[in-house]
């Protein structure tokens, strides 16, 4: 093989592997934004009693590389069918970076759960939405069930 044989086939190479690694960075592309979620803030157990009118309070907390402005609120969803009745900002843990504080009727919550749950079962709720770049994010925390009345909670 002369030169230019081998000169062609290097550039052959190289264009082919440039197409892989765009194919593989356009995926990645598409792949979900993991947001931190915190579901009842202050709270580990997070525990949901289905008998309750209230709201649920869920946070996406902020940080320094992740900036809750950027995320389109109209897109935020619960268990993919649960709509937040109201969404604001609030520096809830105090570390500086604001915070978004997304507020789900309990009643709405409790539909998206499965119906078989038990009284002090954990379930996990899964946060999705876009920024308004049309990045989707994601994010979890998981949730007591409280079927029973035991005066805790509303
Ligand atoms: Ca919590
Ligand atoms: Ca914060």
């Amino acid at each position: 093989m002369n030169k230019t044989g081998i000169k062609k086939m290097l550039t052959t190479t190289v264009l082919a592997a440039m197409a892989v690694l765009l194919v593989f960075s356009a995926s990645a592309m598409c792949e979900p934004v993991e947001v931190d979620v915190d579901i009842k803030p202050g709270s580990n157990e997070n525990p949901v009693n289905i008998k309750s009118n209230g709201v649920l309070p869920v946070v996406v907390p902020g940080t320094a590389d992740f900036n809750i402005a950027g995320i389109n609120q109209t897109t935020i969803r619960l268990n993919e069918t649960c709509e937040p009745l109201r969404c604001s900002y609030e520096d809830v843990n105090d570390d500086g970076y604001m915070d978004l504080v997304l507020k789900f009727e309990t009643r709405d919550v409790v539909n998206c759960l499965p119906e078989s749950c038990n009284d002090g079962d954990i379930v996990t709720l899964v946060l999705t939405g876009e920024l308004l770049n049309n990045t989707s994010i994601t994010g979890s925390d998981d949730v007591r069930v409280l079927i029973k009345g035991n005066g805790k909670g509303k």
